[in-house]
């Protein structure tokens, strides 16, 4: 069983503690404070520990005498106030500054996606190119993405609270109804990438998966092309209820 964990897959994953391969160029920025918190709480955990065991073996039981009774220690006091702000401090600060790049939305992006998460798919909508496709909880829509374009997602909801997530671009964010939410990454990678909604938003919430193709440029033009053959023109704000099958809907109803 423990041999399963040795393919060089899985052997450069727990470099990463457990993330994917990252396939956006702000990725890093996340995949570098996850890495610095497990580093950071690590130093904590092996400090506590050395303490602790230290405690147990200098003043082990060794006699049926009252240990010295104390009530207070100054230092100590003050080093278990301080200690637990620094890290607090430290932390927070690596968060904002980060969170502050991440969702920095001020750079003109080279297309923008508006994502809209129904209950229980995500349609996409292709601003620029005037085109959409909606997925259905039996047909998993795909989200194409140019490689190296820096896109823009809007997301928004007609429902419930959604979360828009691709695990490989270390992102996620909520789609909420009546509050348009946005953020912008920059594919650098070619591949499929698996998505998925990460709220928990009704009956059929686990159908919420779809697929992300980078692609080429040239491979990008030709599904906008192909949806705009397919009819799939325009922009579809509010997707139909009902884009879940009959017999779901007769089960959940
Ligand atoms: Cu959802």
């Amino acid at each position: 069983m423990a041999l399963t964990g040795c393919s060089t897959e899985s052997s450069s994953q727990w470099a990463r503690l457990g993330l994917p391969e990252a396939a956006t160029e702000e990725a890093p920025l996340i995949g570098n404070l996850w890495i610095g918190a497990w580093i950071a709480a690590f130093g904590v955990g092996v400090l506590v520990w050395g303490l602790i065991i230290w405690a147990v073996v200098a003043y082990r039981k060794r006699n049926d005498d009252l240990p010295r009774q104390t009530r207070f220690n100054m230092p100590i006091e003050f080093l278990y106030t301080v200690t637990p702000l620094v890290v607090i401090a430290a932390l927070f600060y690596y968060t904002v500054d980060h969170q502050e790049q991440i969702v920095d939305t001020s750079a003109e992006p080279d297309l923008t996606v508006n994502v809209v998460g129904q209950q229980w798919s995500w349609t996409f909508n292709y601003i620029d190119e005037d085109v959409h496709e909606v997925g259905t909880t039996t047909e998993q829509p795909t989200l194409y993405l140019p490689v190296g374009q820096t896109v823009r997602f809007e997301l928004t909801s007609p429902d419930v609270v959604h979360s828009f997530w691709v695990p490989s671009f270390y992102m996620k964010m909520d789609v909420v109804p009546g509050h348009p939410n946005s953020f912008q990454v920059t594919p650098d990678r070619e591949g499929t990438y698996a998505g998925k909604c990460a709220e928990l938003c009704g009956a059929y919430h686990s159908s919420m998966v779809f697929d992300v193709e980078v692609v080429s440029e040239e491979e990008f033009d030709e599904q906008m092309d192909a949806l705009r053959d397919a009819g799939q023109t325009g922009l579809i704000e509010v997707p139909l209820r009902g884009t879940y099958s009959e017999d779901q809907a007769g089960s959940s109803q």
